[in-house]
């Protein structure tokens, strides 16, 4: 595997490449990744991609390997594929602060985009240090995402970063995944020891257009990590930070859906009619548990607007594949 190199950084149309231990810079070569009528997917972080190396000068990049794991977001361009985010990760660090951000529904949404990715969700509260009492949030996490690892940490204080020791390993990487301003950057830079990436609400707004600065970055932690509080755990494996983690698109795959709602897909089965909606059919036990209360209205309110965020996924998908078609015509 002579020519792979995985991509660590993205800017507007030049990847950051490491090619065994030198980073190099990469270009998409046009041929490939454009005019051939095939939706191609652009390679993001974390991306293993084939390269013809150029010694003085931006590195072609030839294809995009198989991915291991990946989040999709829509694009905002109608027509155009919509694009990976982040690729080839481990862990899913689902983050959500302890003081503000956390909702039952958010939890839910990315628990299904988690496991849909392919990684492990493991959920990280953020901002401790401005929440003693947890037990509430535990408890609802525990809840909503049976058997996922929970954490409580704060980057101010180091609190609870010890505990995750675990996951930072030379073979693993790590993709954080939660809202604008909940303290992925701080965590990045806390555990790098240095201010890598930039904090304090950076618009996902100012991320793309203006800005020709990359905010999407894969970094190496390091091998020791020294703490607020100057005590050192194990570190190693590579994070990645990215902000344009928020149109995530529920792929078409039901596996992440169906693990985070089980309940209703056993319910489901139990309904007289095999093709029942839900609605006003005789028979349907999803209809009833939610009158009995043994299932969650809520629960299922987020599960019908995942259902209908797919059902929009593949209509996107239909347009673009039969424009693609009309463009082959042409050609
Ligand atoms: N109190 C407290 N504030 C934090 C912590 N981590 C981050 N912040 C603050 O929260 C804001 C957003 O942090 P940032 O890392 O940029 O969040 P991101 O958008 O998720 O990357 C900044 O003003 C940080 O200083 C923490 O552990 N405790
Ligand atoms: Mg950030």
């Amino acid at each position: 595997m002579e020519n792979i190199a995985i991509v660590t950084a993205v800017h507007r149309d030049r990847y950051e490449l490491r090619f065994g231990s030198e980073m190099i810079y990469g270009r998409l070569k046009t041929t490939a990744f454009y005019n051939n009528g095939e939706i191609v997917m652009f390679p993001t972080v974390g991306d293993r991609v084939e390269v013809t190396k150029n010694a003085d000068g931006d590195s072609t990049i030839l294809k995009v390997m198989e991915r291991k794991s990946v989040f999709m977001r829509l694009n905002s361009t109608q027509g155009l594929p919509d694009q990976a985010v982040a690729a080839n990760f481990d862990y899913v660090f689902i983050t959500m602060s302890l003081n503000k951000d956390f909702h039952p529904s958010k939890l839910e949404r990315y628990m299904t985009a988690a496991w849909q990715s392919g990684g492990t969700p493991v959920v990280v509260l953020t901002k401790s240090d401005l929440m003693k009492d947890r037990e509430e949030v535990i408890a609802s996490v525990n809840l909503l995402a049976p058997g996922v690892d929970v954490y409580c940490v704060s980057a101010y204080t180091g609190e609870g970063l010890r505990q995750l020791e675990k996951y930072f390993s030379s073979d693993h990487t790590i993709v954080l995944l939660g809202s604008s301003g909940v303290g992925k950057s701080s965590l990045v830079n806390v555990l790098m020891g240095t201010e890598k990436m930039q904090t304090g609400n950076i618009r996902e707004s100012d991320s793309q257009g203006r800005h020709t600065t990359t905010f999407k970055q894969m970094l190496d932690i390091p091998e020791q990590i020294v703490l607020p509080d100057g005590s050192i755990i194990k570190g190693g494996g590579k994070i990645i930070d990215t902000p344009g983690m928020r149109k995530l698109l529920m792929g078409e795959g039901t596996d992440g859906t169906d693990s985070t709602f089980e309940d209703i897909a056993k319910l489901a089965l139990q309904c007289r009619f095999s093709d029942c909606r839900h609605q006003a059919e005789p028979g349907c036990a999803v209809k009833k548990a939610l009158e009995d209360g043994t299932l969650d209205e809520r629960h299922w309110k987020t599960y019908l607007s995942l259902q209908k965020e797919e059902a929009h996924a593949k209509a996107r998908q239909q347009v673009i594949a039969r424009r693609m078609e009309k463009l082959k015509r042409r050609k």
